[in-house]
């Protein structure tokens, strides 16, 4: 097939497109030969204007009442909401994962716009008793300035919207390094965010890597004291190396990181809800989703039974290119770098003792399961793959792979599980699989992780709830839903005294004195 004949793309910097001397094509993850545009490689000088032109903007932007900042972003969702489909299809030629879960990625973007509209109208803050008279006290939330904001590939639209949305409500300005995996996207929705009417300035975008390149040139604003907070999801390292610059800087980064997220399955779990919950953690996005399911613990006496039924059911599983193929269940990886970490995990497999069930690495031509389609040149698919025999320790079970691939874990009771479960570096979410209401119970209260489900998958984040993790998954920061304000704004304690004299807090408080000692034994003497 020819190449397709592409646009040029520029960063948007206040309002003008910029574009750089070096630049990089987007291709869709499903056909290589389908360039979806050019996009620059900005330069450590055009992030630096970038980060000027945010500091200028945000003068105006936080003096404009929250109300009317959410008004703006109502707007932002009715253009998502007129542009979903198109979006999806974008989301899906760029990123591959299928038409269905595209459409519900722009959605979390439409909701979140929902849920942080009329908190424009809420953004509350609190009158709080002085312990004098004539003195009042309050508290307001205040912007934080400018963020600078660095997003990952496998969610281009929903994930970036967790932060830019509620950082503009609350009048912070934003330079936002997307992915390099996924610019069209990005693109895509800071023009519906210019359409919505925020004004120029208020939203940059610069295009790029991250490493030697305009991500990392981001994180070096903070050093250059241009950042007021940053926010990013990607990997365990990256984030540790932008917490470290960060922290230097004093700045309280948010960090979404990775996941191994464990789901359980218990001898008395509805063991058709649990398979079926099982293929969409383990191969729903082709496993490249930070909530994908890492380890598949079960206890051993229906592990023969749910292995049985779980093979079965990934020899059935239907992978294609996406867009050709609306029914399919995974479509390609991302790109090749995603692919090639993939398959270097067949390698820890082997070398550290696990048993290979189903799974052959690439997907050729000549080698397809049985639920491929098309042309399997035009891009990198992945075999689904499960392993057995995996145990803690193993570098498959401790390590996210990002990718098609999932390793079942034999255990003997509850608490082996949720030992199994706690027993990697990361927390991101969780899930059981069980009708047993104690086991649930002390899954909740024992899992080592930020979201749990009971009796469903190990993903599902819903834009009104707390998304984030423990241990290497991130920094406590949260995303979403009322919990995320407080990342984005800081709280001003506010002393309003109308006394006309001076009143010293803890000394001048009068303070009613004590009556004489009472003692009850003696009142009734
Ligand atoms: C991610 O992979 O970074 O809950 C986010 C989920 C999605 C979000 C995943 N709604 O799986």
């Amino acid at each position: 097939m020819p190449e397709t004949l592409s646009r040029n793309y520029a960063n948007l910097i206040g309002d003008q497109e910029v574009v750089s001397t070096k630049s990089f094509e987007s291709r869709s993850s499903s056909n290589h030969t389908d360039i979806i545009g050019v996009f620059p490689e900005a330069d450590k000088a055009q992030v630096r204007a970038a980060c000027q032109q945010a500091q200028e903007a945000f003068g105006r932007w936080s003096k404009t009442p929250a109300p009317i900042r959410g008004e703006l972003i109502g707007s932002i969702g009715e253009a998502l909401s007129r542009e979903k489909e198109a979006l999806s299809r974008l989301v899906t030629r760029e990123m591959g994962k299928t038409l269905k879960e595209a459409r519900g990625s722009v959605q979390e973007a439409i909701d979140t716009c929902h849920f942080f509209q009329s908190e424009g109208r809420r953004l509350y803050g609190q009158t709080v008793p002085s312990e004098m008279p004539n003195k009042e006290l309050m508290t307001y939330r205040r912007p934080l300035g400018v963020v600078g904001i660095v997003t990952a590939g496998n969610f281009p639209i929903a994930v970036p919207s967790w932060k830019i949305i509620p950082a503009l409500l609350t009048g912070n300005t934003i330079v936002w390094k997307p992915s390099e995996d996924a610019p069209a996207v990005a693109y895509a929705f800071a023009k519906l965010i210019a359409e919505a009417g925020v004004p120029a300035g208020v939203l940059n975008v610069v295009f790029g890597g991250g490493k030697d390149a305009a991500g990392q040139y981001l994180v070096e604003m903070m050093d250059e004291g241009l950042l007021d907070k940053f926010a990013f999801t990607g990997s365990t390292a990256v984030g540790r190396l932008i917490g470290e610059v960060a922290g230097r800087n004093l700045l309280h980064p948010t960090l979404e990181l990775g996941g191994k997220n464990p789901l359980v399955i218990m001898r008395d779990a509805d063991l058709d809800n649990a398979v079926s919950g099982a293929i969409f953690s383990a191969f729903a996005t082709g496993g490249q989703r930070c909530t994908s399911a890492g380890n598949i613990i079960i206890d051993a006496s229906i592990y023969d039974a749910f292995k049985t039924r779980f093979l079965e059911a990934v020899k059935a599983i239907k992978i294609a290119d996406p867009l050709e193929h609306e029914d399919v269940f995974y479509g390609p990886f991302i790109n090749q770098r995603f692919f090639e970490r993939w398959l270097s995990h067949y390698d820890w497999g082997q070398e550290d003792g696990a048993t290979l069930l189903y799974g052959q690495g690439r997907i050729s031509n000549d080698n397809k399961p049985a639920g491929f389609s098309g042309d399997a040149s035009a891009s990198y698919y992945g075999w689904p793959t499960v392993w057995e025999n995996v145990k803690p320790g193993m570098r498959q079970f401790q390590q996210e792979v990002f990718g098609p691939t999932i390793n079942l874990v034999k255990v003997n009771g509850i608490a082996e599980a949720i030992e199994a479960a706690n027993a990697v570096d990361y927390g991101l979410s969780s899930a059981i699989y069980t009708n047993h209401r104690e086991w649930a119970y002390q899954f909740k209260d024992q899992i080592e992780a930020g979201m749990t489900s009971i009796n469903n998958t190990t993903n599902g984040a819903e834009a009104h709830m707390p998304f984030g993790g423990v241990k290497g998954s991130g920094n406590g920061t949260r995303e979403s839903g009322v919990w995320v304000l407080d990342n984005y704004t800081y709280w001003h304690g506010v002393n309003d005294d109308i006394s006309g004299k001076l009143q010293l807090a803890q000394m001048d408080t009068g303070y009613i004195g004590a009556g004489s000692e009472v003692s009850v034994g003696k009142l009734f003497d």
